[in-house]
């Protein structure tokens, strides 16, 4: 097998895995392909739900006469080597006797080390597309080691990077399509985050996902207001430590991961923007910018933070799509590495 096949199959493997995407969290997307002794793809799998049989497990169990027998196995993550919800997929792996094993990116999960069982049992190994692996699930990285949930900032803003005229007059900077754009992409994670300054001047419902979460230190929202018709978690001063006088923001997420909440969509005016920045707690930003220009200093930032003297200290990021949405944009950052 040539490095532009392992390439091709490691592939296939991510296609097969983001199947899974919106069913398998806490869990890491994983897809497999088996080739059989001559190289011909035999089987395909991928992890279809949390709880349920993994990549590995998925496509070994479709071959009826171990046509995996001296065979190939790609999977974009370490197999496991515990037993949790289901089997160790090594066991399996070494059951059927495959020649090689070619991964994509050793698990995170300190209950795993698959790889070594593998070698012991003679299986040469081989990886593939490290990096993209890890791009792939850079959610289950974050949450297995961090045991936060993976938070995405949405803002939205003029040219000049303005979310709203001195007046707080905001409605609106991008266009109905970016808006329902929005609406659509708040689907796919488990929270909506905001605060008690936009629950106050929008009341919106944000009733797109299982959870929303309102930081609310004074508890100064009206019970009455839309969102809490819904499932909402308030943090305020009560159930939440404060730090310098304001809510500590780790201390909220710490709180939703705890309550199973893996994702995070956060949507917010520029302070709380600018202090989850600053805390480090953002790990992505999905920046909509529309082709207009407020051209006034006074208007307010989509990040807020202030006291910046340096241009050095400015945070870091890295695009990874760009979408023309016309007439607006979406640029996706990453802030962190994986
Ligand atoms: C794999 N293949 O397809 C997945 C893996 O409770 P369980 O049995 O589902 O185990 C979950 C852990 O197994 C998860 O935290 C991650 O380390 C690994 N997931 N491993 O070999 C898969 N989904
Ligand atoms: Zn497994």
């Amino acid at each position: 097998m040539s490095y532009k096949d392992d390439i091709k199959y490691m592939r296939m493997c991510f296609s097969l895995a983001k199947k899974g995407a919106g069913n398998v969290a806490p869990n890491p997307m994983v897809g497999c392909v088996i080739l059989d002794k001559f190289g011909k793809l035999v089987s395909k799998g991928y992890h279809k739900k949390y709880g349920q049989n993994h990549a590995e497990r998925d496509a070994l169990l479709k071959l009826k006469n171990n046509e995996a027998q001296g065979g190939t196995l790609y999977v974009n993550l370490e197999p496991c080597s515990h037993y949790g919800k289901t089997p160790p997929c090594v066991d399996l792996i070494i059951e059927r006797k495959l020649k090689r094993v070619v991964i994509g990116m050793k698990d995170v999960n300190p209950k795993v080390d698959g790889i070594s069982k593998l070698k012991s049992a003679g299986i040469e190994i081989d990886y593939v597309l490290e990096e993209e692996s890890r791009f792939l699930n850079r959610m289950f990285i974050k949450t297995m080691t961090q045991k936060l949930p993976y938070v995405v900032l949405k803002t939205a803003a003029t040219m000049d990077g303005k979310i709203a005229a001195k007046t707080g007059s905001s409605k609106w900077i991008t266009s109905e399509k970016s808006r329902e754009l929005v609406y659509k992409m708040r689907r796919e994670f488990d929270c909506i985050l905001t605060s008690s300054n936009t629950v106050i001047a929008d009341n919106p419902s944000m009733s797109q996902t299982k959870w929303r979460c309102v930081l609310d230190k004074d508890l100064r929202t009206d019970k009455n207001s839309k969102i809490y018709s819904y499932n909402t978690y308030v943090a305020s001063r009560q159930n939440t430590p404060l730090k310098n006088g304001k809510l500590d923001l780790e201390a909220v997420l710490r709180e939703l991961y705890k309550l199973g909440i893996y994702s995070v969509w956060v949507e917010c005016g520029g302070v709380l923007a600018g202090s989850l920045l600053k805390s480090g707690l953002i790990d992505e930003v999905y920046q909509f910018i529309a082709p207009k220009i407020l051209n006034d200093n006074a208007g307010i930032s989509c990040f807020n933070g202030n006291n910046v003297n340096d241009i050095k200290e400015a945070k870091n990021l890295k695009i990874y799509e760009v979408k023309y949405l016309n007439p607006d944009i979406l640029i996706k950052a990453c802030i962190n590495s994986f």
